[in-house]
């Protein structure tokens, strides 16, 4: 089996290479042209028998057709690329909407055009087309109030409508919608996982999660007095740092943690749990879309407290500032998925919890620093 995967050197991307690797599968990953080396979370896969690194834009048609034409015998197309950030949308509509809109529709023509109407399609959806919207369902009665009450519970589905909030999430509904004109227009098997935020210790370092576990591997090193370098400081040592030449320093504060709005809901799963996902969707024998999440949710707020508890810190408000430059200009309040349907049609579940999710950043950002 053959796969190319638009998209690798994207944290999806890594996590879906070593699966379809660990398979048996060929894959060729494209990765774009960087004036610096954009391959860190596929350096482990460079050289390896069956992975293949090629040079390609998915706004550039030409690379996408000559890929595909280089690679004819391939079975499995995944669209993990796009410009993935929501508050960067909101500065770059214009190269949001080429990459993230318009690649897609790119990948999906050529297919056509090409006559490689065999090839199974992926196409990374997001839980931001949802935006404001969600559904209620009554999930128990509440035997508090006199008389019961049902009580409800938000969730988004795939029956929820989209309400999208940002350029980068209304540049997915294009892609999604196309994804799904492809698969009825022309009969591709052409799938879209609807995946809600997913992290893990390759997650990039301005998403909220791993900002903040980053953050703390690297406030934990600084108490250490060991040199740190991801931010650009290096500190000397403490004996250093309090005496130079006889007189003594003081020693520098901290750069706090400087975030935004830290009440919006998400419902966070581990990356490597969701490739599988994508994976299962086009082993299926007909297309479909899924929506992937674990059906819990948190606040940041929540995610600051198990992360700070893990470094032994109970109180994180005097480490944290609010930031007006960490807002957007629409915010997307409440996300909470039903994974019924890939439970059901899929077997696929998530194997990690929330606690298991922030302790293995924390972990990993507290080690990678020292
Ligand atoms: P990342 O931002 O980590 O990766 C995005 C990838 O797209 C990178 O490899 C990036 O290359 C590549 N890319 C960007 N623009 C282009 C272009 N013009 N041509 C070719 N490649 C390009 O995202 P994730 O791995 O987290 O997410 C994967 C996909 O899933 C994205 O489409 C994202 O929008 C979507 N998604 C992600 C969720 C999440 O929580 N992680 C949830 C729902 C959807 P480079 O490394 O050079 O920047
Ligand atoms: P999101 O993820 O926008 O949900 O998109 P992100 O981690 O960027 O934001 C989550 C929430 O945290 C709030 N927030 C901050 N966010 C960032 N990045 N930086 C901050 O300093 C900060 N402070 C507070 C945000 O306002 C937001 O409410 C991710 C991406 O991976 C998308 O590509 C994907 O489609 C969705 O998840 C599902």
């Amino acid at each position: 089996m053959k796969a190319i995967i638009f998209g690798i050197t994207g944290q999806d991307g890594s996590h879906l290479a070593d699966l379809l690797l660990a398979k048996g599968y060929k894959v060729v990953g494209v990765a774009r042209r960087c004036s610096v080396d954009n391959t860190q979370r596929v350096k482990h896969l460079l050289g390896v028998d069956g992975f293949d690194l090629v040079l390609g834009d998915i706004t550039d048609v030409h690379s996408i057709m000559s890929i595909l034409r280089e690679n004819d015998d391939v079975n499995e197309v995944y669209n993990l690329a796009a410009q993935s950030h929501v508050a960067v949308s909101f500065k770059q509509p214009g190269l949001t909407w080429d990459a993230t809109a318009k690649g897609c529709m790119n990948i999906l023509q050529s297919l056509v055009d090409l006559g490689m109407i065999n090839v199974r399609f992926y196409q990374a959806s997001s839980s931001e087309m949802f935006g404001k919207n969600y559904d209620e369902k009554d999930t128990r009665i509440s035997l508090l109030s006199n008389p019961p009450k049902p009580q409800t519970e938000k969730h988004q589905n795939e029956d929820t409508k989209f309400l999208p909030q940002s350029p980068y999430a209304i540049a997915k509904c294009a892609a999604h919608y196309m994804t799904r004109l492809f698969r009825e227009g022309y009969g591709l098997h052409a799938s879209s996982g609807i995946l809600f935020n997913h992290e893990g210790p390759r997650r990039g370092e301005t998403f909220v999660t791993r900002k903040i576990t980053k953050w703390i591997g690297e406030y934990v090193n600084w108490l250490e007095g060991c040199e740190f370098g991801s931010t650009g400081i290096v500190l000397p040592k403490h004996e250093d740092m309090v005496r130079v030449h006889g007189r003594p320093l003081s020693k520098p504060e901290f750069p706090k943690l400087r975030l935004g709005n830290l009440e919006a809901f998400r419902d966070w799963g581990y990356a490597g749990d969701y490739v599988e996902a994508m994976w299962m969707m086009l082993q299926k024998d007909s297309p479909d879309d899924y929506v992937i999440c674990t059906g819990k949710t948190h606040t940041i707020r929540e995610f600051l407290d198990v992360a700070f508890k893990h470094v032994g810190i109970d109180d994180w408000s005097d480490y944290v500032v609010q930031d007006p430059e960490f807002y957007r200009p629409a915010e997307v309040d409440y996300l909470r998925g039903d994974n019924q349907k890939a439970k059901e049609a899929l077997g696929w579940e998530p194997k990690h919890s929330f606690q298991d999710l922030v302790k293995m950043m924390v972990e990993s950002d507290t080690d990678d620093v020292k």
